[in-house]
């Protein structure tokens, strides 16, 4: 008889596990680079069509009120994989090309949020959140840590952006396709070797520079950065995206019968801007317009690789982008003079870099057929929550001490609420805050505008508040008018910064 309960227990118990684990959704966070609020034609675009982005956003839930922490790649990264704002720690800006892991291996990150309930996971794209230890990455040996040192099982990867050396891919803790006999080597600070640069050999370039970019050329393009050797490893720019895409339908082939977790960061559509042969020229708009199709082709093919496997029900996809967009950065793309009415942050100020929200409000989309209907969202939430609401979403509590600027929202992600975050910060050259639809940025002495990307960068020696419900491009200060709200905002933001330090 005892034999029998137990046995009958045993089989409830694998079915109770069974069961959570069935609902238990792959999920795939697919981060664009630059992508601007008006970008998409679900967002609005009217000349760019994004077929397959819109078709998560129709199944799904559409936010019109998210953000990025920052206006710039790094921090961004940083604060979506922790839960932590980058600006709570030093060096955490832009970073070369070279420079050594940003995010300590004993903090928690969204991967090992994802690892510790048994997923598979992956970061496939660009990483530019640095490799190795203290004096960074050894180039010609094992590159570590890095991605798999922080929670992702698969890491094949760009170091940091297009435009910045070694322009070679990191498989696992190697570059890929090194000959040990032609050593690469990297410095951010003086020529090494003989490889022409953009600015010896302007007659090299097929793609001219407006602003900087002018250190070693590799296929034919500028770069940040000097390097040479690994000749073999180089990658090619014009396929890349179709690589790296190749990479992550294969992730997910491979491990269609396990749940798993994907990050996926298209170095799309940030520059240099090399569009495939599929895509040049398709979009009238240059190259910029054509990579954004590119993109979305990539956003199709994984949308397709779901459906072919019968995932498409069970497996979560959010898609978002880094920062807001910019149209000249630092390329002679044609992006300019061929921008016409598109307006790559749609009705927002500001773009890359800047402390308006151009800077950080970005596409968001979370489609889950099984768990989500389709709607739209106008709840105020930042990527810095999506770690403590990974973990909510898989029964993970987690310690006050990990993740401690990320706001659990995944009832927001899933549509069954609309609630607002409090408050949410944004850091660009200095911090702002938005609550209840007000928005203060501190008073900073930065620039008010970048004459060579033509940002407005939101930057005032005077305190800034803006009515977010009424005046959504920042117009109108109203800080004068308002000065109450200036003190409770800005009180606001000191105390976050005071709660767990900053450098900004
Ligand atoms: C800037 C680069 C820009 C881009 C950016 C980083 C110049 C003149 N500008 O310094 O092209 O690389 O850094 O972009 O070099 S991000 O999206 O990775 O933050
Ligand atoms: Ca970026």
């Amino acid at each position: 008889m005892k034999t029998y309960y137990l046995s009958v227990l045993i089989t409830l118990a694998c079915c109770i596990t069974l069961h959570a684990q069935q609902k238990r959704p792959n999920v795939i966070v697919i981060y664009a680079d630059d992508l601007g609020y008006g970008d998409v034609s679900c967002y609005g675009a009217k000349r760019i069509k994004t077929p397959h982005i819109d078709q998560l956003a129709n199944r799904g839930i559409k936010f019109t009120n998210a953000h990025a922490t920052s206006a710039t790649c790094t921090p961004s990264r940083f604060s979506i994989l922790t839960g932590v704002y980058a600006w709570r720690k030093k060096g955490t800006g832009i970073a070369p090309g070279n420079a050594a892991l940003l995010i300590d291996t004993a903090q928690l990150t969204m991967a090992k949020i994802f690892k510790q309930t048994g997923y598979t996971t992956a970061a496939i794209g660009k990483w530019h959140l640095g490799l190795g230890g203290q004096g960074g990455p050894d180039w010609n040996g094992e590159i570590k840590p890095g991605p798999q040192e922080l929670g992702f099982d698969k890491s094949y990867i760009i170091p940091a952006t297009l435009d910045r050396v070694p322009c070679v891919i990191i498989a696992g803790h190697r570059v890929e396709n090194l000959d040990p006999k032609d050593p690469v080597n990297v410095d951010y600070h003086q020529k090494t070797g003989e490889w022409p640069t953009g600015k010896g050999h302007p007659e090299l370039l097929t793609m001219k520079s407006s602003n900087g970019h002018d250190q070693t050329i590799i296929n034919g393009i500028g770069r940040i950065g000097y390097m040479t050797g690994g000749k073999t490893a180089i990658w090619d720019d014009y396929t890349l995206t179709e690589k790296l895409t190749a990479q992550a339908e294969s992730f997910i082939t491979a491990n269609q019968a396990n749940p798993f977790f994907l990050y996926f960061a298209s170095p799309n559509i940030h520059v240099s801007r090399t569009p495939g042969k599929l895509f040049a020229g398709k979009s009238g708009m240059g190259p910029r317009g054509d990579v954004i199709l590119e993109f979305d082709w990539s956003v199709g093919r994984l949308i397709k690789t779901l459906d072919s496997l019968g995932l498409t029900k069970n497996t979560m996809i959010l898609l978002s982008s880094d920062n807001g967009p910019v149209v000249d950065d630092g390329y002679q793309d044609e992006a300019e003079a061929l921008i016409g009415e598109h307006q790559p942050a749609g009705p927002l100020r500001g773009g890359k870099y800047s402390a308006f929200d151009g800077g950080t409000r970005v596409p968001f989309i979370v489609s889950w057929p099984a768990a989500v209907k389709s709607g739209t969202s106008d709840a105020l939430i930042s990527q810095v929550d999506l770690v403590r609401s990974f973990a909510s979403l898989l029964n993970q509590k987690l310690n006050a001490d990990q993740a401690y600027n990320s706001f659990d929202m995944i009832n927001q992600l899933l549509g069954k609420s609309r609630k607002s975050r409090p408050y949410l910060i944004e850091d660009a050259n200095g911090l702002g805050i938005i609550a209840d639809n007000w928005k203060y940025i501190a008073p900073n002495d930065a620039a008010a505008y970048d004459y060579t990307t033509k940002t407005e960068l939101g930057n005032s020696k005077e305190p800034q508040l803006y009515n977010l419900s009424s005046d959504i491009a920042e117009r109108k200060n109203l800080a004068s008018q308002y000065p109450d709200k200036v003190k409770q905002l800005s009180k606001k933001l000191q105390q976050v910064k005071d709660e767990h330090g900053y450098h900004l």
